[in-house]
């Protein structure tokens, strides 16, 4: 039997409400997860929040209040927008559940007694965003570290250190002989060059002195989890690697992990897959990352830490879910940055959705009820039975190289195509002719078999949209 088609996103830190980056990159897992499941395939879809870590502990104390309380509430802000973004998950991740932290827990105790876990005392710059400890390569050509690590900070102190570098050869191997583990192609390419660049074993605690918010270590109460070693586990914790053994078995390998171009290296490409292999997972049953570009805002990142977030709440209570998804899957191309308009979004509303599909169910709808009291008869032979078989190979194509810009396109391509045939035909003179009736049933099927369907969030609103400023 086929195993389910497992595709998970990244897990959201729950230190600020969702951003449209957030919102983009778990609409493509949903309309990936909805193209399989429209295809007759059994789809486990998991999304989720990432709770703990340092960021979490800051933006709490800065609340002032505690952090399990301040994680609660931005979660419920994060299930908030998928509810009202329409995004159909079958399994949602919140790493403070039990189910993930005795996991977490377990991998911890079975690495260390395996011995690819050490103590070690360690000296150096530490960038308190990045929660990592700093090297002289990131210094820039000036000896100072870049902004983008934010707060710097000279550290000394023990920790527990996860052997990385002893896996550095079999990831060579692996990323050479499995050059589709990475989409798209030229993300492969960074994640290779960036493993030639590991040098160091990887921190996996945190003091508690220093940071509270977190896991504890099974093996050492002083200590908790590193916020990256915890998160990465959502993946099988919630697949049931501990929990349910058997379920695991059918679900793993993931299908797809989409994440951002920033969490590929080194979190994914080299913590996450060392990970697995450091817990003996062969190489078939290696995860494939798909890595999508970064929403921006008049060129920079929409970040949290930015602050120059556009609300995709506000976006939906004013376009609707369909207008806001449709825009992002239509206009990103997988892999690539794309810059956020809302005059684009308004565009693409009115020209493909409410003129193209929208203009054209209206039209059908209406033929069929005017010229046969809607009852239709299949018509033997219909002229768009062959631009209708095209524009779905085509469609599955696109969603096959994970490009749902294209699928798009593709069905947008055969909307036109009808209504152009529509235009040609002029079924409101053949209504007047009898001897017409026939080509007139042809006609009036302009909307051909479900098979030609687009997906299904594309449903059109019979209004036009006009824009409004929004703030952002
Ligand atoms: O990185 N455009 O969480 P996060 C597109 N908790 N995608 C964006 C984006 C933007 N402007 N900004 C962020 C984390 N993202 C970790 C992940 S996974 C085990 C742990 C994407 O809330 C980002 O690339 O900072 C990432 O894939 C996801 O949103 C979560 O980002």
């Amino acid at each position: 039997m086929e195993k389910p088609f497992y595709i998970t996103t990244a897990i959201d830190y729950t230190n600020a409400p969702p951003h449209i980056g957030h919102a983009y990159e778990k609409i493509l897992g949903d309309v990936m997860a909805r193209d399989r499941r429209a295809r007759g395939r059994e789809v486990v879809y998991l999304i989720g929040v990432d709770q703990h870590g340092q960021k979490v502990q800051q933006s709490a104390a800065r609340a002032g209040v505690r952090p399990e309380v301040f994680a609660q509430d931005v979660t419920a802000k994060f299930l908030d927008l998928w509810k009202r973004l329409d995004i159909a998950y079958d399994r949602w991740a919140e790493t403070t559940a039990p189910q993930h932290t005795e996991c977490v827990r377990a991998i911890l105790n079975q690495l260390h007694q395996k011995g690819k876990i050490y103590k070690a005392r360690h000296g150096g710059y530490y960038s308190v965003r990045q929660e990592q400890f700093l090297t002289e390569k990131d210094r820039g050509a000036d000896g100072s570290f870049s902004p983008d690590w934010g707060e710097v900070v000279f550290l000394e102190e023990e920790n527990y250190y996860f052997r990385l570098t002893e896996f550095k050869d079999w990831l060579v191997g692996f990323l050479e002989a499995h050059r589709e583990s990475v989409l798209p192609a030229f993300r492969w390419t960074e994640l290779r060059n960036a493993v030639e660049r590991l040098t160091g074993d990887l921190c996996i605690s945190r003091p508690k002195s220093r940071l509270a918010w977190g896991i504890e270590l099974p093996f050492d109460p002083e200590f908790v989890t590193y916020v990256w070693f915890d998160a990465l586990i959502n993946y099988i914790s919630f697949a049931g690697y501990t929990s349910h053994p058997v379920d695991f078995e059918r679900l793993w390998p993931a299908d797809y992990q989409v994440i951002g171009k920033d969490i590929l290296a080194p979190a994914h490409g080299i913590y996450w897959l060392i990970m697995l292999r450091a817990l003996d997972f062969p190489d078939e049953r290696m995860p494939r990352l798909l890595v999508h570009g970064y929403i921006n805002l008049r060129g920079d990142k929409i970040s949290k830490s930015a602050g120059n977030t556009v609300d995709p709440a506000e976006l939906v209570g004013k376009y609707g879910a369909e207008a806001l998804r449709y825009y992002l899957m239509r206009e990103a191309v997988t892999g690539q940055d794309m810059e956020f308009s809302e005059d684009r979004l308004v565009a693409r509303h009115n020209s493909d959705l409410a003129n193209g599909l929208g203009n054209l169910l209206n039209r059908t709808l209406g033929m069929a009820k005017r010229y046969r009291q809607g009852v239709l008869k299949k018509p033997a032979d219909s002229p768009l039975a062959a631009p209708a078989a095209e524009a779905v190979s085509r469609h599955r194509a696109a969603f096959d190289r994970c490009e749902p810009h294209a699928a798009l396109e593709a069905a947008a391509a055969f909307v036109a195509h009808c209504n152009g045939f529509i235009e040609e035909s002029a079924p409101w003179k053949l209504a007047k002719d009898p001897a017409q009736a026939e080509r007139l049933d042809a006609v009036s099927m302009a909307w051909p078999n479900r098979s030609a369907s687009s997906p299904r969030s594309m449903r059109p609103r019979s209004h036009r949209l006009r824009s409004r400023s929004v703030s952002n």
